[in-house]
């Protein structure tokens, strides 16, 4: 299955050398783990690749020798995978997701290769600092957040569970923006993240895909007077691979993370360029290029873009044609292609897969439609990732016709097999018939690509329980009914590789110590904690740990944005994009009762339990609202900062540009994780499990995977509040009128005059009438209705605040009881209920 690497699986089949030649049998050697074998392999990397001596080399030529020679190390274990997974032939997982936020690469590779304290004694004998290195390293953020992340774990523990697997999707030349703020305000600036070379990857010329757009489609008689359909495509672009190693924790394995970046077919027209229109020239070229040039920064509301649609195509037509051409051998009977693949669908983005794999495997194989269509729906599912019917994605008849007319054609006839069988099954239920087709009408003729994937995957998941369940009831019952059995969940998890044994090293010793290693690959012993929960001891040990990473994370946050946490004070941690049925204007209103409150004199600054209210969000660049709630919270955070009537009680910090770099520091020093959108809205959240699986304490609504994490963890040591998603629907139907809320409680009525009075907006109204204007008169997200519950909730949390032991103990049974939100027990999920793999020998 997997695709590797450097000298063979990216050729096809045919032109292998293939283990002939007496040398190609010889197991590739590892360099030896040893420091001295280390500190060799450094130095040569350091010399003959980077070209330079020690004495001369720069912190970066330091990076660069130093990911070289752990890459040496890997390379013989990711050889080896590849042969084994041709060798085997057995059915796979091909994970097609838009996007990856995968994080630094460094720390995890040592960790799972066991080198982390070779190195570091190495390079100390190189009299190099590691820790000086890692700050080199820029993280790839080729993703938005919770989906491109969940792709990252996911892919980590795919390998670290042996399932042969590759990872396809997009290598952006830059990623996501970087955030800066200018008075405030988000400002976006490109992020270069290739600007000092990327030394994880492997580029794959040889292996190049050409892809097509455009053109028209026309009908002929095969030989055998056979009438088929054929695509004559208007232009082309090369689909480069680049290979990444994803190495499983201290198993051995390494598996592929395989990425395509756009070249163009033919580098530039000489002709033109002689003729002195040197633009003209390299215009085919730029074109193509920018099809894999930046990640589309929205994560909810798609703009429909046709360069969205190009990428989409693009990196799906390459992978679908790499998995055919050199994973399968030569003159594999397609008939069986469900034995040996399963495309798993990362949200709607990667679904015009689906018409990519029934045109190639109709017009270019030959396979009549009918059996074409029995592969098809075996090889997909599909996993759905929001609940907003904004973020679902359609393309326009026009458009898709426009760029891929032979795939418009075979969606239409997919559609009208589909309307056939929902009319027999349902009659002449127009009503129904149109509220299940594949075409929507309104507003504009237009594709729906999540009923597209609904059609043809062989499952359909959600990814929490009650995501899961809204999505079957709400978001698309016809499809349940139609098709009973294919609608499953799989709650979402995270890796404890990069979240605890990475950004806490301190707790993982600590529970290593408690239970032994074992829990790294099965998180469920962390249960073993319950016990150690009782401990005074222990639970002193915790509070170190705790206070340990809170210092280290101030000194992060002193030198990477000049800010500073307040000595002593409760983390309340807010970390997440920013957007509106998130509710970060909660939090606002919670921080601003508070300031306000001590304003007044109702309160003592002395009797607030000192906080530090922490923000990392990025807002879509369009999505203007979420650009106001960024600039209202350093507005606010400007003004409480500076005001000494509540110094050393209140402190509001939003480091920009969070990313996964500083979620690694922020998320095991929190104290109060902050998952408070509306009940119905967050499709699961991993934030959430990130922070009870570092020993912070939840306040949450019943949304998404806090259900989940509430009842695992205990009512006791979770601060719930708010409506549930039923009452939410209740009160919508009802009819919802903010303004009672803000004219029945006093507390909110005040917090909101003050955000209106221009306090924090140097007496400016104007500023944020926006905001206030929005929760008064539309309020979609209920903020003001959820307002009072969330501030009791607040005060509960205050309490239990007070009395630090018995927080300790409710932080260690938060962590006692997360094991389940592993990404490992997802995969295992996926693959008993999606998959049914087989893992690799
Ligand atoms: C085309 C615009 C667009 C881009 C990305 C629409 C929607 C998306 C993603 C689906 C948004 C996303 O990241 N969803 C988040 O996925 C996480 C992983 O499953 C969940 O935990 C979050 O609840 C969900 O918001």
């Amino acid at each position: 299955m997997g695709v590797s690497e450097e000298n063979s699986a990216s050729v096809s089949p045919a032109h292998r050398l293939g283990a002939t030649h007496p040398l190609a049998l010889a197991p590739v050697i590892s360099p030896p783990a040893t420091v001295d074998g280390f500190v060799r392999q450094f130095l040569q990397n350091l010399n003959f690749d980077q070209g330079v001596a020690l004495s001369d080399s720069s912190s970066t030529d330091q990076y660069l020798a130093l990911a070289g020679t752990v890459r040496d190390y890997l390379m013989a274990r990711w050889l080896d995978d590849q042969s084994r997974q041709r060798a085997q032939q057995s059915k796979g997982v091909c994970y097609l997701s838009a996007e990856y936020l995968l994080g630094r690469q460094l720390d995890n590779n040592l960790l799972a290769s066991r080198l982390t304290d070779i190195a570091t004694e190495s390079l100390a004998k190189c009299g190099i600092d590691i820790d000086v290195l890692r700050q080199v390293e820029v993280e790839p953020g080729l993703g938005n957040g919770g989906l491109g992340r969940l792709a990252a774990c996911f892919i980590d523990s795919l390998a670290t569970m042996s399932v042969p697997s590759t990872g396809y999707g997009i290598r952006y030349e830059y990623g996501i923006f970087r955030q800066t703020f200018i008075d405030g305000q988000q400002v976006e600036q490109p992020d270069a993240w290739l600007a000092l070379g990327s030394p994880w990857e492997f580029p794959h010329p040889e292996a190049a895909q050409q892809i097509s757009f455009g053109g028209h489609t026309e009908t002929y008689d095969d030989e055998d007077g056979v009438t088929r359909s054929r695509w004559i495509p208007a232009w082309h672009v090369q689909a480069v691979p680049y290979n990444y190693m994803v190495p499983g924790y201290h198993n051995g394995r390494v598996n592929t993370l395989r990425l395509w970046s756009a070249v163009a077919s033919d580098a530039f027209d000489l002709r033109i360029f002689n003729s002195g229109d040197y633009e003209e020239a390299v215009r085919a070229q730029t074109f193509a290029e920018n099809i894999s040039k930046v990640l589309y920064p929205e994560d909810s509301t798609p703009q429909g873009k046709e360069l969205r649609l190009q990428q989409q195509y693009f990196f799906v037509a390459a992978s679908i044609g790499d998995f055919l051409d050199n994973v399968l051998p030569e003159g594999f009977d397609l008939s069986k292609l469900p034995d040996r693949v399963i495309f798993q669908l990362n949200d709607t983005h990667p679904v015009i897969a689906v018409p990519e794999l029934m045109r190639v495997l109709v017009d270019e194989r030959g396979i009549e439609w009918d059996a074409a269509w029995a592969i098809t729906q075996q090889c997909f599912a599909y996993t759905c990732h929001t609940l907003l019917p904004e973020a679902l994605e359609v393309w326009s008849v026009d458009l898709l016709g426009r760029l891929l007319p032979r795939h418009l054609e075979i969606i239409y006839r997919i559609n009208d097999e589909f309307l056939l069988a929902v009319r027999e099954r349902f009659g002449d239920d127009e009503l129904r018939i149109r509220a299940m087709s594949i075409i929507g009408e309104h507003p504009y003729r237009s594709v729906r690509m999540a009923y597209l994937a609904t059609v043809a995957g062989a499952k359909v998941n959600g990814v929490a329980e009650l995501h899961s369940q809204l999505l079957r009831e709400k978001v698309l019952p016809d499809f349940d009914e139609f098709f009973p059995g294919k609608f499953t969940n799989v709650t979402n998890g995270v890796t404890p590789r990069r979240f605890i044994r990475l950004a806490n090293p301190d707790l993982a010793s600590l529970i290593t110590e408690a239970l032994g290693a074992g829990w790294t690959v099965d998180l469920e012993r962390l249960r073993g904690l319950e016990a150690f929960a009782a401990d005074p001891e222990f639970r002193e040990r915790f509070a170190a740990v705790k206070a340990h990473n809170k210092v280290r994370l101030a000194s992060v946050l002193r030198e990477r944005d000049g800010i500073e946490v307040g000595d002593g004070h409760m983390l309340d941690v807010m970390v997440k994009r920013l957007h509106e049925y998130k509710r970060q204007m909660l939090k606002v209103l919670h921080i601003v009762t508070q300031y306000e409150q001590v304003r007044s004199g109702e309160v003592a600054a002395s009797d607030i339990i000192p906080r530090t209210f922490i923000f990392g969000a990025k807002a879509a660049p369009g999505y203007t609202m979420a650009k106001h709630i960024i600039h209202l919270v350093n507005a606010v955070g400007e003004v409480v900062n500076s005001d000494p009537v509540v110094e050393g009680r209140l402190k509001v910090l939003f480091p920009p540009n969070y990313n996964v770099t500083l979620a690694e520091r922020v998320i095991p020093a929190a104290d109060l994780s902050e998952q408070i959108s509306l009940a119905g809205k967050e499709a699961s959240g991993t934030g959430n499990m990130k922070f009870a699986l570092n020993g912070a304490l939840t306040i949450g609504t019943d949304d998404g995977a806090n259900v989940e994490i509430r009842k695992l963890v205990g009512d006791d040591n979770f601060f719930l509040f708010g409506m549930s998603e039923p009452e939410v629907e209740a009160l919508w139907a009802k009819g919802y009128q903010p303004t009672e809320y803000y004219q029945s409680d006093e507390r909110l009525r005040r917090a909101m005059d003050l955000i209106a009075s221009g306090a924090f907006s140097g007496g400016d109204r104007s500023v944020f009438e926006p905001i206030v204007s929005n929760l008064l008169y539309d309020d979609r997200f209920m903020v003001l209705a959820d307002y009072s519950s969330y501030i009791e909730a607040q005060a509960r949390v205050d309490e239990a605040y007070a009395d630090q032991d018995t927080w300790s103990r409710s932080a260690i049974l938060n962590i006692a009881r997360s094991g389940f939100f592993s990404s490992d027990r997802s995969i295992r999920d996926y693959i008993e209920r999606v998959w049914h793999t087989p893992p690799m020998l």
